[in-house]
């Protein structure tokens, strides 16, 4: 019925993101209508990080004195001039196609000509568009009649490093509710557990102000600190640690890195401590060792920086059949990376960002390249995000099994949560939910 879904207008313009920044909104109508009759406008918005590994696909900022050169005017202009110019008329139910002209017409290895933040946008609302030309959930559309699969949450509810002025180095701590029987419950579960966290810091007079992805961010000693309280309110909320709910940890090391002397400094332990706390690649993997011991993580993202492939080589060696090893700055979704790492045995799964590669098309590449070749894959937000759900659909569609939202505070990251519970409850009794970690039993009995 649908061989040619035409678009036939594309509108950009620059709105807010959640830190307060300014993103691109995208609207792409598509239809054989006329007078805008049978036509359907999809609207995509696009997330930016903080903590951005340095190989991914770049943003276009304009640099001036508005927004502090944050303004996105020039890619909004772009995206409605040269890369609108290059689609209208083309069907928008070809999504390789359509990403493929925006990448030509960008022409640069990076997506810098036009702004990876412009052809993101494109891409995704042209996605929304066909989908609701035809009637179906976004998810559907993307994943097809097989589509099923509701994520198990990585939900963030301690921020540290680059998404908070605490003293926590790491940047992420996350409980995942691999016990749970279905989404809504695992949901519930973090929810439970964040609200206690919260009440056991406000007991100790710690802070409970919340960072860029709406998890705490306190003044806490060291990492053993925070697990330590993680543990604390998972099981004053009646789960056990291990089993009902697994840790979960994004060091983003990149940014604790120092190239000129080769280690990764701590700068809050160093602070709370009073003295200068380093450790060199050996020191990291061994720390992380003894911490999966003392506690049940299952899953470690971005364990050592972005350019270390040998330090991951031997992360992955001796910690990879414990732990889930996930590259963000190390693969930055573009499957160059992710085949040099495979190729190398580096990690053992992928964190899928949508925005580091700049098109659906290429992100998709990813998931499949990760599945094909036995790595898992984590969809995820950015620290700055927006209303759009887009990836809880994209969760669901290509059946990833996780996802990384944030805490379940703060609306950008509600939106994500908010729409599983309603491809949930679509889905009815061919909703699956499963624990990830099979494999890893022996340290889910912790
Ligand atoms: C990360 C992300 C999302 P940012 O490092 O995984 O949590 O942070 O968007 O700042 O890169
Ligand atoms: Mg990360």
């Amino acid at each position: 019925m649908f061989r040619y879904l035409p678009i036939r207008r594309i509108n950009a313009r620059e709105v807010l993101d959640s830190r307060g920044n300014p993103t691109v909104e995208v609207e792409v109508t598509v239809g054989e209508g006329v007078m805008g009759m049978d036509c359907y406008t999809g609207r995509a918005m696009v997330p930016s990080g903080a903590s951005t590994g340095k190989f991914e696909a770049a943003e276009l900022r304009d640099g001036e004195q508005r927004y502090h050169g944050l303004g996105v005017r020039s890619a909004v202009e772009h995206a409605n001039q040269e890369l609108a110019g290059a689609l209208l008329g083309e069907s928008a139910l070809n999504q390789k196609n359509i990403d493929r002209i925006l990448a030509e017409t960008d022409g640069s290895s990076n997506k810098g000509n036009m702004g990876a933040n412009a052809v993101l946008g494109i891409s995704l609302a042209v996605a929304r568009a066909a989908a609701g030309a035809l009637g179906l959930p976004l998810y559907r559309y993307l994943g097809g009649c097989h589509a099923g699969r509701l994520p198990v949450p990585m939900m963030n509810i301690l921020n540290g490093g680059r998404h908070a002025d605490n003293t926590v180095d790491f940047q992420e701590f996350m409980i995942m509710p691999v016990g749970a029987g279905c989404f809504r419950e695992g949901l519930r579960m973090c929810a439970e557990i964040y609200q206690t966290l919260k009440k056991i810091l406000k007991d100790r007079g710690l802070s409970t102000a919340v960072g860029d992805e709406g998890g705490f961010a306190p003044d806490v000693k060291d990492t053993r600190a925070v697990l330590q309280l993680i543990l604390e309110a998972a099981e004053q909320s009646g789960y056990r640690p291990g089993q009902d709910v697994a840790i979960a940890m994004d060091a983003a090391a990149s940014e604790l890195y120092d190239p000129e002397k080769n280690v990764y400094y701590f700068p809050g332990e160093s602070r709370m401590t009073g003295s200068a706390v380093q450790r060199d690649t050996r020191e990291m993997v061994e720390y992380y060792r003894e911490l999966i011991r003392e506690f049940p993580i299952v899953s470690l993202e971005d364990g050592l920086q972005e350019d270390d492939w040998e330090g991951w080589k031997q992360m992955t060696a001796e910690l990879g059949d414990k732990l889930q090893l996930v590259g963000d700055d190390l693969f930055v979704t573009n499957v160059r990376r992710l085949r040099c790492g495979i190729d190398l045995s580096v990690a053992n799964a992928v964190l899928v960002k949508v925005n580091q590669i700049g098109t659906l098309t290429e992100a998709l590449d990813a998931v499949e390249l990760a599945s094909r070749s036995g790595y898992r894959t984590v969809i995820s937000h950015r620290s700055g995000e927006t209303e759009d759900a887009f990836i809880a659909d994209l969760a669901v569609g290509t059946g990833a099994g996780q996802i990384k939202a944030g805490a379940p505070c703060r609306s950008d990251r509600n939106a994500k949560y908010n729409q599983l519970l309603r491809l949930e409850e679509d889905l009815g009794d061919s909703a699956e939910y499963e624990n990830p970690f099979g494999s890893f039993r022996g340290r889910m009995d912790f």
